[in-house]
């Protein structure tokens, strides 16, 4: 007989992530070490009796986004669910499973919570960054306390639990197979996620769009929304053949950043600009949780996007009797709140990162959430969704005939323009960019009240954010200033990268005299960069001459 379980020493500690993040991203290299994942995922499963309950018979949740090592990493963790007493485990076929659809699938199949392997929009490959983070039961990132005993718990670990010299499931097949004790459902990767869709949208309409002529083009970078994406718009909505583009998920993302942003949907900017170009475009990201929106040779930012979707969301069946809030992240812009003000609801700024969302949607006090960074979604699921967008954006095109840039020239008319951009100085040496951030902590009580660059800055503060639900503290999650005529300048480190430190620098500037929304956006923002360097010595600091990454 062999033994059920058997205990190894890990030698590979998980460690250097920044607290706050919530989940794990390294370089595959680092993932490939010899226990490093196990360490990851034992000291996961170690916690989460204290943090959450017991785990003997439970239901998990497993999927990635299908990039260099996903597979392995399946295996791995599936043994290990066995050794650590699970029930069963539901993972997508092939391994794979959206960020968005494994939050659906938790959610349907009451799930006791799910491991979700992707890095993000980061490039993929033997050379690239592989990812884990884990979801609770209601679909959603775990929250920082549980992060937190994750990571304390990987430095204490001494041993992890797995099924010896089990056979490989054979991730191909359909239905039910046996792991030791523990059952492992092999699942459709759409099935659950497409039934969700066709609940909140108007498909029929959407349909008649298509069958009227309207085309679209669905980047979807070589990443894991191919497969959900052909399944809607091809198959259940009757968009041509080859409306979605680099359709079939590759485990380098065909060499590429599977990130929607104007520096690398390149290849879609061109394509939507070209004389034959469709009436809609629309890309996401490596685990299809971020979405990018284009009409005819022109570009959507997302903060616009969300301000859109919230004004029109009755339009959509899924939110016919409207909404109960909006949520966004700090950072992104003040269009979302100019909504809320006029329809009489609140809209709730919450630090960067998706899992603030979650407990505004668990308590009903929002239903629209969105960041800056090409994240949209809502209460169906408690990731961002990027599929999801794109159909509201579809849905509100078929129910009022009009195009995406005339939807936004028209909500910049009724509520103003937000305009806005960020800029990122990546690779940064992280004492440099730490002693950035010092400098301009230090430099706060003198800044409110003074005049630079012709704007009055008229509060400097770095936001915290109390949670008016469970009340838990997130300090330093960016230093603002607010200027006058709803100017701002924010700037923060990035807690995602895998290699040095990322300074975003966030601009905004609102303008609500029509005959100027035609102006380049960058033109409009130039005070604000010129007092952005002015402030933080970007240049002196990073020792770049300009940003890495202009969205
Ligand atoms: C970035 C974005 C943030 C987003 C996070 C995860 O974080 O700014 O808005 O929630 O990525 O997105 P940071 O700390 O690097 O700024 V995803 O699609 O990579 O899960
Ligand atoms: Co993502």
């Amino acid at each position: 007989m062999t033994p059920l379980s058997t205990l190894r020493v890990p030698t590979q500690p998980y460690a250097g992530q920044r607290p706050g993040t919530s989940g794990l991203r390294k370089k595959v290299t680092v993932f490939q070490q010899p226990h490093y994942l196990e360490n990851f995922v034992q000291a996961l499963f170690d916690i989460l009796p204290g943090q959450v309950g017991p785990i003997a018979g439970q239901t998990l949740v497993l999927g990635g986004d299908g990039r260099f090592h996903n597979r392995v990493a399946v295996q791995t963790i599936l043994r290990m669910a066995a050794a650590n007493g699970f029930g069963r485990v539901l993972v997508g076929q092939g391994g794979l499973l959206s960020t968005p659809a494994a939050s659906a699938v938790i959610r349907k199949q009451g799930a006791y919570g799910g491991i979700i392997l992707s890095a993000s929009h980061n490039p993929g490959g033997p050379d690239g960054d592989f990812g884990i983070k884990y979801n609770i039961a209601n679909g959603g990132p775990a929250p920082e306390k549980i992060t937190e005993a994750i990571y304390a718990r990987t430095r204490e670990i001494e041993a992890y639990r797995t099924l010896e010299g089990a056979a490989p499931i054979d991730l191909q097949r359909l239905g039910t197979q046996l792991l030791g004790t523990m059952t492992v459902e092999v699942i459709d990767p759409v099935a659950d996620y497409a039934e969700l869709m066709a609940d909140l949208f108007d498909f029929e309409a959407m349909r008649a769009w298509f069958a009227a002529g309207h085309r679209m083009r669905f980047d979807a970078m070589s990443a894991i929304a191919g497969p959900y994406a052909k399944a809607v718009l091809e198959g259940r909505l009757g968009a041509a053949p080859g409306t979605v583009v680099n359709g079939e998920p590759l485990e380098d993302f065909g060499g590429h950043h599977p990130d929607p942003n104007p520096a690398h949907a390149t290849a879609l900017i061109a394509a939507m600009a070209a004389p034959d170009a469709p009436d809609f475009g629309a890309a996401s990201d490596g685990d299809a949780d971020r979405n990018m929106i284009l009409g005819r040779d022109f570009v959507v930012t997302p903060s616009d996007s969300l301000a859109v979707l919230a004004a029109h969301a009755t339009l959509v069946p899924g939110y016919r009797d409207g909404l109960k809030g909006i949520a966004r992240s700090m950072p992104t812009s003040c269009a979302a709140d100019v909504v809320a003000q006029s329809l009489g609801i609140a809209c709730h700024e919450t630090p960067t990162g998706w899992k603030f969302f979650g407990n505004l949607l668990d308590a009903g006090l929002a239903t629209l959430c969105g960041e800056e960074s090409y994240g949209t979604g809502s209460s169906h699921v408690r990731e961002k969704d990027g599929l999801w967008a794109v159909l509201f954006w579809l849905n509100l095109q078929a129910a009022t005939g009009r195009s995406v840039e005339a939807l936004v020239r028209a909500h910049w008319a009724r509520f103003g323009r937000h305009y806005y951009s960020r800029h990122d100085w990546e690779g940064i040496p992280v004492e440099r960019a730490d002693a950035l951030m010092a400098s301009l902590r230090a430099q706060l009580p003198a800044l409110a009240g003074r005049e630079l660059q012709g704007l009055r800055v008229q509060q400097a503060d770095d936001f915290a954010y109390t949670d008016p639900v469970d009340g838990s503290l997130s300090r330093q999650q960016g230093v603002r200033l607010l200027c006058e005529a709803g100017a701002r300048v924010v700037f923060r480190l990035s807690g995602t990268g895998t290699e040095g430190a990322t300074l975003r620098v966030y601009l905004e500037r609102f303008e609500p005299d029509p005959a100027r929304h035609d102006l380049p956006p960058q033109q409009v923002l130039a005070p604000l960069v010129a007092l952005a360097e002015e402030v933080a010595q970007i240049r002196t600091y990073s020792g770049m001459d300009a940003p890495t990454v202009i969205t």
